[in-house]
């Protein structure tokens, strides 16, 4: 792993296990806001409660018994992927400088959270369905659990789990065990560990890690209460995974490869690698979805010149949205939602 801090934990996936279509649990990376609190499953209890008929009160022996269970192999994604791409363009202090891998793949495994809601009875005035973390943070004022929501088309949604298993193994306390939330297609933040409660309500969670922390904010005004745009659904993107970042290559024909992926319920529909600005575009050999929530690895060969080259990488999606070709364009205070084209310098020699 590549560790950015030790407390709270923040490590992301190396580039090799990147590459890999299903992340092992070793190498899935890790977003924390807090201490990860050791919760004990006998004793843990979920409850549903808000603008629905009947509020619950469910044991992780009432879960399993009293819904099928399901598994969706889903891509999570910090929003704050490929932040060290904007902070090479201006500086963006006190925030982890992600590379490509906040980001893995895992088969989750427990309950759709849409057959709990209809257990529940959401009220026809609900139009949010907002999620608690038992793990409390101090970096707010005053000290908050982890939480967010999403809309109840969203939440209803089948993709959308309460997991309690990651790869055929019980979730680890790290990834949010007993049971977290999965919401495929979403930034990460959605996907609340160490899950605590279920709230039906009319509004969006006005969790501070939702309204103020994972927001992205305008540049003239900073600091503006509300003004920040919440970020949902991951837009198109892609990584170059090899060759590495700075790598010394012999030049001549190259093999490339990365991952793309397209978020929300959208698929990569084409990737396209170039050696320098202003060269062609070469297509690249791009793996079909396995579903729409889960990332496209791809691969092509260039013919790399020698001397300093620059790799650029672009993907479309199937609503035929593309990346935009600079980091600058994307750029914001906090360093979020990166989808710019890929890019990364090697040196080839003759
Ligand atoms: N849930 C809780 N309770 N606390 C957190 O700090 N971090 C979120 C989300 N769920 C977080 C959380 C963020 S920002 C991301 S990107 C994902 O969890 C990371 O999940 P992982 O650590 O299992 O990779
Ligand atoms: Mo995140």
């Amino acid at each position: 792993m590549l560790v950015h801090q030790d407390e709270p934990y923040n490590a992301e996936t190396p580039p090799d296990a990147l590459a890999a279509q299903i992340t092992s649990l070793d190498s899935f990376y890790g977003r924390n806001h807090a201490p990860i609190p050791h919760i004990d499953s006998a004793s843990w209890r979920l409850r549903v409660e808000g603008l629905v008929d009947r509020p619950l009160e469910l044991s992780m022996d009432d879960l399993r018994r009293r819904f099928p269970e399901r598994t969706v192999v889903a891509t999570l994604q910090c929003a704050g992927n490929r932040r060290a791409d904007l902070i090479e363009v201006r500086d963006i202090p006190h925030q982890v400088p992600w590379g490509p891998g906040a980001t893995s793949t895992a088969r989750w495994s427990g309950v759709s959270l849409a057959d709990v809601l209809d257990e529940a009875g959401v009220r026809p005035e609900a139009a949010h369905i907002a999620f608690t973390g038992a793990d409390v943070s101090q970096q707010t004022d005053p000290p908050q659990p982890f939480g967010g929501s999403v809309p109840v088309a969203k939440a209803t949604s089948s993709e959308v789990l309460l997991a309690w298993a990651m790869n055929g193994q019980q979730l680890p306390a790290v990834h949010g065990a007993p049971v977290r939330v999965v919401v495929p297609g979403w930034i990460g933040a959605r996907s609340v560990k160490w899950l605590q409660r279920i709230s039906a309500q009319a509004e969006p969670s006005d969790n501070h890690f939702q309204t103020e922390y994972s927001v992205l904010l305008p540049e003239a005004e900073p600091g503006t209460p509300g003004d920040g745009i919440t970020l949902g659904p991951i837009s198109i993107h892609c990584a170059i995974l090899r060759p590495a970042r700075n790598a010394h290559l012999a030049c001549g024909p190259t093999k490339i490869s990365g991952f793309a992926f397209a978020g929300e319920d959208r698929t990569v529909a084409r990737v396209e690698v170039r050696a320098d600005h202003g060269s062609p575009w070469t297509r690249a050999d791009l793996d079909p979805p396995a579903n729409p929530w889960t990332w496209q690895h791809w691969h092509a060969t260039l013919t790399l010149p020698a001397g300093e080259v620059e790799l650029i990488a672009r993907a479309w999606d199937s609503t035929a949205a593309v990346q935009p070709e600079s980091p600058a364009t994307v750029w914001n205070l906090r360093g979020y939602a990166n989808n710019a084209a890929a890019h990364l310098h090697v040196t080839c020699r003759p």
